[in-house]
C-alpha cells in the first residue's frame, strides 16, 4: 500500500513538472553525416541525403523535453552561419566522420573555433562519431 502511494506521488510529481524546451545545434564538416544522423534519430533512412544549404530544423519529444535540433550546413563557405545559433543553443552535437582521415586537421580547426566561442563556453558538447566508410 505504501509503495502504491509512493508510486502515485512520484507519478503526480512528474506529471506536474513543466515541459522543458531544449535547443541543440548539430555542426561538423560537410559530408560528416549530420543530416544522416538526424534521419537515423527519426527512424528514417540515411541514404541519398543532399548537402544542407543553410539549416534544417527538427523537433523531437523526449519524455518531458521538447528538443529542437538545428542541423546546420557544414560547407566551408556556410560555416560562418553556425555562430548565429550559439547564443540560443543549450549545447552542441559535433559530428565527425572518423573514416575521413584526410580532413581530420580541418575537423580539428572547426572544432577549436566552436569551442573557443564565448557563447559556447561552459555548454555541453557531444562529439558524435559517424563512420561513413563503415555505414555506407
Ligand atoms: N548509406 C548511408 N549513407 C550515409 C550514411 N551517413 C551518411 N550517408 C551519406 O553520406 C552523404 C553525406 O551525409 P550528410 O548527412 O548529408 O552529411 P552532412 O554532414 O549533413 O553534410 P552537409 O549537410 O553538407 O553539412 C549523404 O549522401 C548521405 O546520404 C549512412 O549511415 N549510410
Ligand atoms: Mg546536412
Amino acid at each position: 500500500m505504501f509503495s502504491l502511494m509512493a508510486n502515485c506521488c512520484s507519478w503526480l510529481k512528474r506529471w506536474q513538472e513543466p515541459v522543458r524546451k531544449v535547443t541543440l545545434i548539430m555542426v561538423g564538416l560537410d559530408n560528416a553525416g549530420k543530416t544522416a544522423t538526424v534521419r537515423g534519430i527519426q527512424g528514417e533512412s540515411p541514404e541519398d541525403v543532399a548537402p544542407t544549404v543553410g539549416f534544417s530544423k527538427i523537433d523531437l519529444k523526449q519524455g518531458r523535453f521538447e528538443v529542437t535540433i538545428f542541423d546546420l550546413g557544414g560547407g566551408k563557405r556556410i560555416r560562418n552561419i553556425w555562430r548565429n545559433y550559439y547564443a540560443e543553443s543549450y549545447g552542441v552535437i559535433f559530428v565527425v566522420d572518423s573514416s575521413d582521415i584526410a580532413r581530420m586537421e580541418e575537423t580539428k580547426q572547426a572544432m577549436i573555433e566552436v569551442l573557443n566561442s564565448p557563447k559556447i563556453s561552459g555548454k555541453p558538447v557531444l562529439v558524435a562519431e559517424h563512420n561513413l566508410f563503415l555505414f555506407s
